[in-house]
């Protein structure tokens, strides 16, 4: 199984860091990229961080992460709620899958509890603010062992 990690960020993600705090906290999808890459690197794995507003872009690196990579950490922003085709693409790989929210969906609107992603995840982590991430990678450390 290939040690490299895809983290893959959907629509208005760029925007971590720059907009909401309240909700989304201060750091920024460069910090959270470099974050992982530290944790990462310690577990003996590689890490890719993308971000597209596009789901179409989304759906192909699921696509190219089926040559490239042992697992995906997605966080697929509204998608989440909204997509079957992620849903489909996450279906066509193999590896592991861990799905992150920064905030607790749950403790929000209604139509952000459901998660068509969460039918393929091998796990969810939600409200851990951008720590989630860095956090789903010791996970995928050892899914990948
Ligand atoms: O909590 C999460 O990580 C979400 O996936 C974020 C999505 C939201 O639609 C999901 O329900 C939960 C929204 C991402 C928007 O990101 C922004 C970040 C900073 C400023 C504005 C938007």
């Amino acid at each position: 199984m290939s040690k490299l990690v895809y983290i893959l960020n959907g629509p208005n993600l760029n925007l971590l860091g720059k907009r909401q705090p309240e909700i989304y906290g201060r750091a920024t999808l460069d910090d959270v990229a470099a974050d992982c890459a530290t944790v990462a690197a310690e577990l003996g794995l590689t890490c890719e961080l993308k971000q597209s507003n596009w789901e179409g872009q989304i759906i192909d690196w699921i696509h190219e992460a089926r040559e490239r990579a042992g697992g995906i950490i997605i966080n697929p922003g509204a998608f989440t709620h909204t997509s079957v085709a992620i849903l489909d693409a996450l279906n066509a790989f193999d590896g592991f899958v861990l799905e992150v929210h920064i905030s607790n969906v749950h403790k929000r609107e209604s139509f952000r509890h459901h998660s068509y992603v969460s039918m393929r995840a091998d796990g969810v982590m939600a409200g851990f603010g951008v720590q989630g991430y860095a956090l789903a990678m010791r996970r995928m450390g050892e899914l990948l062992k």
